[in-house]
Formats: structure tokens, C-alpha cells, sequence
């Protein structure tokens, strides 16, 4: 099949399988500023805007930014910037054109015009999605990593900035000295308090880079926290090939995901915002409860997937549930593990959440790979699943789900799987975690102590349980004898959660 590309030319042309309701054209400003312009943007806080100005019209166009590749400026500047985004679950498919994106910038070209952008008095918010590792924050101290190299460059103001804060530094103080309004800098990242931590970040190279800027600051500038939820796996030629198949036109942006979407936002804005609730956005006085049950439940769950399928030779999420023994793991993981140690949001229940979460990791439409989800494991381990265990062993709970995924984890960032083939490890400390196998020469107990000795993941030695070690130990030594899929099935009896 070879089809017309997609753009506001072919528009016209679109199949009966897929919709676009147009915002006044092309005749809505730009208000938002996007730093990191991915794929989960895309399909989340795109989709959001997009339905807010259909219900509420207002000047709330997006300025994208990609940090890192030219990639998604070249595609989607090739089709008037005009992507699609398709919802799939077994009996349901939607697609629509998504038309609030009105440019895309790769700042390594041009800094100082994403600079000018953050000045300009029309942009009243930026989100950001940078993934975890991009706020170069030690996650045990809170403070910036100082170990970040890019990071501790974009200090010198006299040099073109290349980092995410860099850029906001940079902005921000060009705007206050503008005098062009306050903004909100709004945070998308799957990392607890994300608003707290980059306004402390933020404050920390003010500090030390810019310290007159700190009052304005205070005064200007918000950052709200935010949970984000929505399965978007990578695009692969087949999910493209998909996508064109309920276009009747090619898009090289096309996404494929999951019908879900959730955005709970802190309500704490500089200045104007779209009406994102008009869109099912959920605008809430504190976040921090739906926060941790997504990053506990959902995240925590996802990586211990993630690490014991990929280990257990399953290449995607919805091939790895398929596996009963699986599916009862994740279950008994949040239900008696990950989720009692939590208190949930008013109005949601662990059944109801955990039993959503089984059905969507369940999703067959998606191929979400183990391994896309495997990477940045350091950046996302400690909240993810080590607060879990940190909270409850103390008390002498038995976490075997959550032990054996951290197990999982240090087996996995050896870059070796079960046959002994080797792969490639995707993670910010990936080297020392090769160097650290490389020296335990095998022995379970050396490899479990030197992992632990990494202190930007398990924290200090005295903050960790006592029991952390030999447990961890016992779990490894089983994934090494017995592999993962045995491991697994051992702690899957978990009542109604059959197939
Ligand atoms: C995933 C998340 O890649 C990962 O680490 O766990 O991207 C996950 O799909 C989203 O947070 C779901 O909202």
C-alpha cells in the first residue's frame, strides 16, 4: 500500500475510519511550549488541548521542542504538522487527526529563538515530558546530579544551553527581564512531586547561576505537579502501517495506543490555561495520592513486567499477561503488595484499579515492548518499586513480587538473557552496572551487595532495610537457577486471577 502523505492538502481525502474536527483553522495563537515533543505528548497532552479548545476555544496552539533529535520536526514539518493518533482495544477503534501542533523546533539548531519562545509573552505554559533521567536530579538527595556533565555547562550563561533546565534558565530570565508575565511550568514525567522537583532543580542552578532571578521566581513562576497516565507504545512500521490503514493516507507521526487517558493536575497556575477539564482532565488541590497509587500500582507493575518478561523471552507486555502465571503475578504484585501500603485517592478502590490496570496491560492491539518499558531502570526503580519494599520490610511484610522484580532488574542490566545472548542496556549508569557484574565474577551475594552499594538508586547504606540483602540474594540466586518464568510462577497463586 502506498498512500498520499498526510498534510492539509490530503486532509480532504481522509477515510471514513478516521475523523478530524478542525480548530478555526489555523487561526488560534500559540500558548503552550512543549519541551520534549515525543510520541506520549503527542498522544496525551495534545489530544487533551485539542478537545479543550474544541469545547472552549482559545489562543492555546503548540510550540513543540525536541531536545535530542531533529527526527519528529522534520515529519511533522513535512505534514503541516498534522498527526494522527489511533485508540485500540479488542471490539474498539478510533482515529482522529490531530491539528493543535503548530510548530516544532530542534533546539540544538537554534537555541536562542526555544529561548526567545520562553520570553514570548503569548506562551503562558510549559509542559514538559523529558523522561525521567532529563531533570538530571539525584532521585536519593533530591538534588541535581553532579555527575551531569550537559547539566553543569549550562551554568555558564555565556554558552548556548542544551538541557531541558538550561533552557528554562535561560528563558526565564530573558522574561523577566522583558517583563512578558508570568507562566506556568508544568511537568509530565513520571516522577513523584514531579512540580516539587523541578522547582527545587530550578531553584538549585538559580542559585548558582542566576541567584537575582530567584525572587522572580518566587513571585512569577509556577509549577504544578501532575499525574499523567496513557499507554503509548513506540511506533514500529507495523503500527505505522496500521495507522495508514484507518487514514487512507501515510503519517509518519501516527501513533497507536491505548483508549485510556488520565491527567491529574495540581491547581496552581501563573496565569491562564486551556479548560482541560472540558477534556476529562481532573484540576485537584493535591496530587500527590494519584501520583503514587499510578507510579506504585501502574509503573511499579510495568517494570516488574517489563524485566521478569523480557528475562522470561516475552517481547511485549500484552504477550507477557497472556502467560497466566504472569498475569496472577502482577495481580498478587499490587494487590497485596505494591497497593496495601498506600492510601488511594477518595473514590478509588484497589480492585477497581488493579482489576483496570490487569485489563490494560492485557490489551492485545498494543505491542508495548518489555524492553522500550526495561530502560532507564535507575531513574525509575526507586519509585517505582523500591519505596514500596523500603516501606513495608521494615514491618516484616513478605514482598516476594516486588523482591524478585528488583532481582529482576540487576539480573537483566547485566545485558545478558537466560540463553546467555547479550543485549544492549539502556540506562544512564549502564556502564558501572556492566562493570559492577563484571566484577562479582558471578557470585549472587557480591553482585546483590555492589548493586546496593549504587547509592543514586538504593540510597545510603543506612537508610536501606536490613533485610534488603539477603532477600534480594535469595531472589537473584532462584532467577538464576530456575529463570523467570519459573520464579514467576511460583508466586502465582494468587486467587481470581485466572485467565
Ligand atoms: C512505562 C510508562 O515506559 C515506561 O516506563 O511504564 O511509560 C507507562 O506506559 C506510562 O506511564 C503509562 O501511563
Amino acid at each position: 500500500m502506498s498512500s498520499s502523505r498526510l498534510n492539509q492538502e490530503t486532509l480532504a481525502r481522509l477515510a471514513s475510519t478516521a475523523r478530524h474536527s478542525p480548530l478555526r483553522g489555523h487561526a488560534f495563537g500559540t500558548g503552550i511550549l512543549h519541551l520534549g515533543i515525543g510520541a506520549f505528548h503527542r498522544a496525551h497532552q495534545a489530544i487533551f488541548t485539542q478537545a479543550a479548545m474544541a469545547a472552549r476555544p482559545g489562543d492555546w496552539g503548540i510550540l513543540g521542542v525536541s531536545l535530542r533529535s531533529p527526527g519528529v520536526r522534520d515529519i511533522l514539518a513535512a505534514q503541516d504538522h498534522l498527526y494522527s493518533v489511533t485508540t485500540l482495544a479488542p471490539g474498539h477503534q478510533a482515529t482522529q487527526v490531530v491539528s493543535v501542533v503548530k510548530d516544532v523546533l530542534y533546539a540544538p539548531e537554534d537555541p536562542s529563538r526555544v529561548v526567545a519562545a520562553l520570553a514570548d509573552p503569548a506562551i503562558k505554559i510549559v509542559t514538559l515530558t523529558i523522561t525521567e533521567k532529563g531533570y538530571g536530579q539525584d532521585p536519593a538527595s533530591g538534588r541535581r546530579r553532579r555527575d551531569d556533565a550537559a547539566m553543569g555547562k549550562d551554568l555558564d550563561l555565556s554558552q548556548a544551553p542544551r538541557t531541558a533546565l538550561g533552557f528554562l534558565l535561560r528563558g526565564l530570565l530573558q522574561r523577566r527581564q522583558s517583563a512578558a508575565g508570568p507562566i506556568t511550568l508544568l511537568s509530565c514525567d513520571n516522577l513523584p512531586e514531579n512540580g516539587r522537583v523541578l522547582a527545587g532543580l530550578l531553584r538549585e542552578i538559580c542559585a548558582e547561576a542566576a541567584q537575582d532571578l530567584l525572587p522572580w521566581l518566587a513571585e512569577a513562576v509556577t509549577c504544578p505537579s501532575s499525574m499523567v497516565d496513557g499507554i503509548v507504545p513506540a511506533a514500529t512500521p507495523a503500527s505505522l502501517r496500521q495507522a495508514e490503514s484507518y487514514l487512507g493516507l501515510r503519517d509518519e507521526a501516527a501513533i497507536v495506543c491505548e483508549d485510556f487517558r488520565q491527567w491529574v493536575i495540581e491547581d496552581n497556575f501563573a496565569a491562564e490555561r486551556p479548560a482541560w477539564e472540558a477534556a476529562g482532565a481532573e484540576i485537584v488541590s493535591d496530587v500527590r495520592p494519584y501520583e503514587t497509587m499510578k507510579l506504585r500500582l501502574l509503573n511499579g507493575s510495568h517494570s516488574a513486567l517489563a524485566y521478569l518478561g523480557a528475562l522470561g523471552g516475552y517481547e511485549t507486555i500484552a504477550e507477557t499477561m497472556a502467560d497466566p502465571r504472569y498475569k496472577a503475578f502482577a495481580t498478587r504484585l499490587m494487590r497485596t503488595e505494591a497497593g496495601p501500603a498506600i492510601s488511594l485517592p477518595a473514590g478509588t478502590d484497589l480492585l477497581t484499579y488493579s482489576q483496570s490496570l490487569i485489563r490494560r496491560f492485557c490489551n492485545p492491539a498494543l505491542a508495548h515492548r518489555t524492553r522500550q518499558i526495561a530502560m532507564d531502570g535507575s531513574q525509575k526503580l526507586p519509585q517505582r518499586l523500591l519505596a514500596s519494599l523500603y516501606g513495608q520490610l521494615p514491618s516484616d511484610r513478605p514482598m516476594p513480587c516486588t523482591l524478585l522484580a528488583v532481582a529482576a532488574w540487576m539480573y537483566y542490566v547485566g545485558g545478558r538473557d537466560e540463553t546467555g545472548g547479550s543485549f544492549k542496556v539502556h540506562d544512564p549508569l549502564a556502564a558501572r552496572f556492566a562493570a559492577l557484574h563484571a566484577a562479582a565474577k558471578g557470585n549472587t551475594a557480591a553482585v546483590v551487595a555492589a548493586f546496593l552499594g549504587v547509592s543514586e538508586v538504593f540510597g545510603p547504606p543506612a537508610r536501606q532495610p536490613g533485610a534488603l540483602a539477603g532477600r534480594l540474594t535469595e531472589s537473584l540466586t532462584a532467577l538464576r537457577r530456575d529463570g523467570a518464568r519459573a520464579c514467576v510462577g511460583r508466586l502465582a497463586d494468587f486467587p481470581g486471577s485466572g485467565p
